[in-house]
């Protein structure tokens, strides 16, 4: 069975994108025309996108594009980030995963990534869409020497590393909205989900769950996210290899995360200014204690949201989801 996948593979390789007849390939094969079709069937299951033509035969117009451990590590640039790297073609939650792992002793820089999540999670007990084969849904294991009340401060460079890789890889210049968003024309692309596991005064692990929006056709978004969602390929007007992608946002944020550790949060929080969008304009803040309305003044060197509201009155805010 894999004997004859591979060499259907072969031979589209040869092909090199052009047709080959079913005729020929079920010859070359040793197999029938329906079985022929058959094999076809599964590779486009697997993700290959391949052209049936009466009388010209196959012919294969995109290879899948994977992000297994071996996508990733080939060319990877880092000095730890993802040199482990836990990979499923279908999870719940790449962050329940890496939990598991994190107790269990894996090492800092130890990646969970997934093609599938069925139940992947976004804050406060929201969903995360996490369709096959067309994202990146990825779970980094940190154990940085800090004290727990700064882990926010890691949703932030977090933030700006993947701003950072989506601009080397698409040009493409991304905005975030505090604390966790990325938006590109003003829909969200990417979120970031920041878990932490400490004792009052110590930080075992923080997992950093990554979510990227990278290959969805807008008919791809469930209809009630539709209007708020974007992918790269929608804004970019071409497909990107997700694995690429990866191994630029391990580098970031493998480069911003040593930064932060030797000279703190200030140069970090710079570099977020730059991407924020929602500083200076007025904006809604729902907390889980009510809405405040405000202007947004910044953020703190902690990195809590400043707004000011209509009395001049300061609130320093935590967590919230902002409306602009
Ligand atoms: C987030 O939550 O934005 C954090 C998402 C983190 C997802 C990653 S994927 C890998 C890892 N494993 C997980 O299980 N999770 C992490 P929040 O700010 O609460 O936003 C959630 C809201 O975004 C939902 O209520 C929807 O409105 C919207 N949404 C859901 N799926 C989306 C998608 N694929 N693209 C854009 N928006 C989405």
């Amino acid at each position: 069975q894999s004997d004859t996948r591979k060499k259907l593979l072969e031979l589209f390789a040869e092909a090199n994108g052009d047709f080959i007849s079913g005729q020929k390939i079920s010859e070359i094969l040793g197999c029938s025309r329906a079985a022929v079709w058959k094999h076809i069937e599964e590779l486009r299951k697997e993700g290959f996108e391949l052209e049936a033509v009466r009388r010209l035969g196959y012919r294969i117009v995109s290879t899948p594009d994977k992000v297994t451990a071996n996508e990733i590590q080939l060319g990877l640039k880092t000095e730890t980030f993802g040199h482990f790297v836990h990979f499923e073609e279908e999870v719940a939650s790449t962050q329940k995963i890496a939990l598991k792992l994190a107790y269990e002793g894996a090492k800092e820089g130890t990646l969970v990534i997934s093609e599938l999540q069925t139940a992947g999670r976004g804050r406060m007990g929201r969903k995360w869409f996490s369709p096959k084969g067309t994202g990146i849904w990825m779970s980094l294991i940190l154990r940085p020497p800090i004290p727990p009340q700064k882990a926010p401060q890691l949703t932030l460079l977090t933030a700006v590393a993947i701003c950072q890789a989506i601009q080397q890889v698409t040009g493409i210049v991304p905005d975030i909205k505090w604390p966790n968003d990325i938006l590109l024309n003003g829909k969200k692309c990417v979120g970031i989900l920041t878990e932490l596991q400490a004792d009052p005064d110590r930080v075992h692990s923080v997992i950093i769950g990554i979510g990227v929006n990278v290959n969805q056709t807008v008919e791809q978004f469930p209809e009630d996210i539709r209007t708020i969602a974007t992918s790269l390929a929608i804004e970019k007007g071409e497909r990107i290899k997700r694995a690429r992608l990866v191994q630029e946002i391990l580098l970031q944020l493998e480069k911003l995360y040593h930064q932060y550790l030797q000279h703190g949060f200030r140069p970090i929080k710079l570099l977020w200014e730059g991407y924020a969008v929602s500083i200076g304009k007025k904006i809604t803040a729902r907390t889980l204690n009510g809405s405040i309305k405000g202007t947004a003044l910044g953020i703190t060197d902690e990195g809590l949201l400043m707004l000011e509201d209509e009395d001049k009155h300061i609130h320093y805010i935590h967590s919230a989801d902002i409306q602009l």
